[in-house]
């Protein structure tokens, strides 16, 4: 058998999101989310379904805790709920709210599994939303006032800090094509709204380096994918390299870099008014971070639309491919592709993939057992890709799953099963999947062992 090993001190984890697991949307003085208001519109979310219960981790996190001992979780990513902090935003604090998360990470310290704390995984207070959301600068200052909160109260050891996931998702989904909550349709405030969460983050940074929480490094998780033309025709090629600069470059430009990539502020002032900004905001989002987070799930392959005000080619779908329950293309190489690309074009700072797996139509059968070889499939595959990756010299530091356990898919409800552990929802019962049980193994010998790759 091949062995395919990561350097020692790899982080190998698990991630999960606030909103998605939690349940528990009022219990000791919560406030409501955007995300609570949003499922709770008719129409928004499949089957009418909410993260009310979803896996009632707010009450069953010890036993959660439980099973990623099993597992051998060395690191555990999960998101703080805004509204339990702050109900209402700003203002007065929740201590309560804050005590679950320290008690979650006292449970964790027990099984010396390292929290990866992101700050904002999409649940706003709705009253900040009343106020604009984040199409409002006012909100990118409630943000770092919250983080800062966060760092001086959070009195525990945090192995990584993370201060957004996945803005493009929030400003495109959310306010743009309006799938994700608060369900705006609308591109010129989708564009101030990726502006302002850009600043909140930058700031949530400098807010940061003042708390002094010495040891402990801090980044940001972006969505990428890599992006191929269909053709090597030049309007293919124009074409991937918008989608890429829409995609990709529109974030990390200007936190790496210090401003927005000047072929994608052309494209889009010819389609909309862009972002307002003020004179030190370039500064403030690039304020240095320590590490890159990256959600990678698929790539992209694109093809002139014909209109070259587009930003966005036409996506194209391979027929002879592999395709998850989120009919995303299986593209292992992708990955490799992005990790190399990333470093060359934004190193040196530490990667990791803080987002990785699938969605498979899973079922639990007679015994209790769930089989799931697609899912260990694509997670072998991937996994293999980062390890090329290392040994190509990229400073890959740790790979979380994606997802820890079932849970809440957004606007899939709960029609998409994307954990290693399988829930059932009705019992509020949690069964390992063959794929824990093979991640375990990975974890143990920290890498792959196949003859196959
Ligand atoms: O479930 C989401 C997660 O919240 C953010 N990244 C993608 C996952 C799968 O869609």
């Amino acid at each position: 058998m091949n062995k395919y090993l990561f350097p020692d001190q790899f982080l190998w984890g698990a991630a999960t999101a606030s909103y998605q697991i939690e349940g528990s949307p009022d219990a000791d003085g919560k406030g409501e989310s955007i995300w609570d208001r949003f499922s709770h519109t008719p129409g928004n979310v499949w089957n009418g379904e909410t993260g009310d219960v979803a896996c009632d981790h707010y009450r069953r996190y010890e036993e959660d805790v439980n099973l990623m001992s099993q597992i051998g979780l060395n690191a555990y990513r999960f998101s703080i709920s805004w509204p339990r902090i702050f109900p209402a935003g700003g203002g007065k604090a929740n201590v309560k709210g804050l005590d679950f998360y320290r008690r979650l990470i006292e449970k964790l310290q027990q099984h010396k599994i390292r929290p990866a704390v992101t700050l904002y995984h999409w649940d706003l207070p709705q009253a900040l939303q009343d106020r604009g959301g984040w199409t409002n600068r006012d909100t990118a200052k409630y943000f770092s006032e919250y983080a800062a909160y966060v760092y001086e109260k959070l009195d525990l050891p945090v192995s990584m800090w993370i201060t957004l996931n996945e803005p493009w998702v929030i400003a495109i989904l959310g306010h743009a094509f309006g799938i994700h909550a608060p369900g705006v349709s609308d591109f010129k405030s989708a564009f101030q709204v990726s502006h302002n969460l850009l600043l909140g983050h930058g700031l949530a940074v400098k807010a940061f380096r003042e708390a002094k929480r010495t040891g402990e490094p801090i980044g940001i998780t972006l969505n990428l994918a890599p992006v191929e033309p269909l053709t090597e025709k030049q309007d293919d090629l124009e074409a991937a390299s918008r989608s890429d600069g829409f995609m990709n470059r529109w974030f990390l430009d200007p936190i790496f870099r210090g401003s927005y990539p000047a072929d994608m502020v052309e494209v889009f002032s010819r389609n909309f008014e862009l972002p307002k900004t003020e004179k030190d905001d370039d500064q403030v989002i690039a304020e240095p971070i320590d590490f890159l987070g990256i959600n990678n799930y698929t790539r992209v392959i694109v093809e002139a639309s014909g209109d070259k005000n587009a930003f966005m080619g036409t996506p194209v779908n391979p027929q002879e491919a592999e395709y998850t329950e989120m009919g995303w293309e299986v593209y292992p190489q992708g990955l490799y592709d992005l990790l190399t690309r990333v470093h060359r074009d934004y190193g040196p700072l530490p990667l990791y993939v803080t987002e990785n797996g699938a969605a498979f139509p899973d079922e639990l059968d007679e015994n209790g057992q769930v089989n799931d070889p697609r899912r260990i499939n694509y997670l072998e595959k991937y996994i293999h890709q980062c390890w090329k990756a290392v040994q190509d010299g990229v400073p890959l530091k740790g790979y979380f799953a994606w997802t820890l356990m079932d849970n809440f898919e957004w606007a899939f409800g709960y029609s998409k099963r994307f954990g290693l552990v399988y829930i059932d929802f009705e019992e509020q019962r949690r069964y390992l999947k063959n794929s824990a049980y093979w991640y375990s193994k990975v974890i143990g010998r920290n890498g792959l062992e196949s003859d196959s790759l």
